[in-house]
């Protein structure tokens, strides 16, 4: 057999599904750590994301009809087969299969003739842990159906698409995964700005760690956690209009209709927070506070991450998960515990990454650091659960990636 990028076990399982010949593509699509800058994207707010070395892998072979058919590797995720369109009926609420019929349905109402494909896939991802497995798989899956039909693609334009395929699957989506996977450079994080979507790479400092550690629950965003976080995206758009309409009143109009950024624009975050809390109470009070302070900490952090100042970019990280715990109030138990094992064992910053509510949270150390940060991780949190499989799965170091990519295969 020619040498191939991917692994045997993936040959081995088209081969099993499909039969012959072989694939003809491999795409290979990255998750994503987000450094800083959480549930702000869908306020059109930029964010600091960074693509990982852990990816959804896809071998495809393109068909002369319009089926589309899809075997999966992982466990519990059954092969999926349905027809190419511009409007494709979804499968049950929480089902896999819906990603792909996302991405290959919004292909399919933007470029005429597109033909289906077979493809089997596998992910290095953990699923649900925060770490954009979702969009990894949309992103992956859109390259699949551009490739086996020889169309080009540019980042900007596909990932903006995709984020608005991606809420087929029914949430309410920020546009940064989607973004950081089709766009990422490698050695670099990436701000992303949005409405429009802009991508600038900031590269990471080489002596810089990140350590991704899984709460070993899991961010089920297609069951409880979907609900949680599409409620707070109504929230921050209430809590938005109260404020507009005070700063309106009282003369500071401009800002009306556009929107965070506009607010931000025209006053420091302390302002903002102390107008919020003029107007609003409980929970708005609350989330407001989190977007307009953590919009802030983005723009800090970037000047700390160009500047390798990793005490102060820790200090921020650091600060985005008290907000995260204490007024977006989407962490945990566990990822509390892991953020607070992760400072005392010497990281400089820590928080939990995504969307929460389960999933990893990341701590950023010096390079000579980062053992004693593994060590006390390990036998503080692992040890004592002993989670199934190996340790590796639950806790790693990420590295500054590159973006999705399709390769010809011999
Ligand atoms: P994850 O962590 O992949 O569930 C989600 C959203 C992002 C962003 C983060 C929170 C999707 C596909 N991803 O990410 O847009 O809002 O939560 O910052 O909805």
């Amino acid at each position: 057999m020619p040498t191939s990028p991917a692994p045997p076990e993936l040959h081995s399982a088209f081969a099993t599904h499909f039969g012959a010949p072989a694939p003809a593509l491999f795409v290979r699509s990255p998750g994503r750590i987000n450094l800083i800058g959480e549930h702000i994207d869908y306020n059109n707010l930029s964010v600091l994301p960074m693509a990982i070395g852990r990816h959804v892998r896809v071998l495809v072979r393109p068909r002369t009809d319009t089926k589309v058919r899809i075997a999966s590797l992982a466990h519990g995720f059954e092969p999926r087969e349905f027809v190419l369109s511009g409007e494709i009926p979804p499968y049950p609420v929480g089902d896999w299969g819906n990603y792909v019929k996302a991405a290959v349905q919004a292909l399919a109402r933007e470029h005429d003739g597109l033909l289906g494909f077979d493809a089997a896939l596998d992910s290095t991802l953990p699923v649900a842990a925060g770490l954009s497995s979702s969009s990894a798989l949309v992103i992956g899956i859109a390259l699949a159906l551009l490739g086996a039909n020889g169309r080009t693609w540019n980042p900007i334009p596909l990932a903006e698409m995709m984020a608005k395929a991606e809420r087929y699957t029914g949430t309410q989506g920020g546009g940064m995964d989607q973004a950081i996977c089709a766009g990422a450079v490698e050695g670099t994080a990436s701000r992303v700005d949005f409405a429009p979507l802009r991508i600038t790479p900031v590269p990471v400092p080489s002596d810089w760690r990140f350590v991704v550690a899984h709460s070993l629950s899991r961010a089920e965003k297609s069951g409880g956690a979907q609900q949680t976080y599409n409620r707070r995206t109504v929230e921050c758009r209430e809590a938005l209009e109260r404020v507009e309409e005070r700063i309106g009143r009282s003369g500071r109009s401009g800002s009306r209709g556009t929107g965070y950024r506009g607010l931000l624009a025209e006053c420091p975050a302390a302002e903002l927070v102390e107008i919020g809390a003029e107007v609003l109470d409980g929970d708005l009070l609350k989330r407001f506070r989190h977007v307009v302070t953590e919009a802030d900490r983005v723009s800090r952090a970037e000047v700390a991450l160009r500047a390798s100042d990793v005490a102060t970019f820790g200090e921020l990280l650091s600060a985005s998960h008290v907000s995260l715990r204490d007024d977006y109030e989407v962490s945990s138990p566990a990822l509390d515990e892991l953020v607070g094992i992760a400072e005392r064992a010497g990281a400089v910053g820590a928080r939990l990454t995504g969307a929460g509510m389960g999933g990893c949270s990341i701590a950023v150390a010096p390079a000579n650091a980062v053992e004693g940060v593994l060590d006390r991780l390990r036998t503080e949190f692992y040890v004592p659960r002993a989670p199934e499989g190996p340790l590796g799965d639950h806790l790693f170091l990420a590295d500054p990636a590159g973006g999705a990519r399709v390769m010809q295969l011999d």
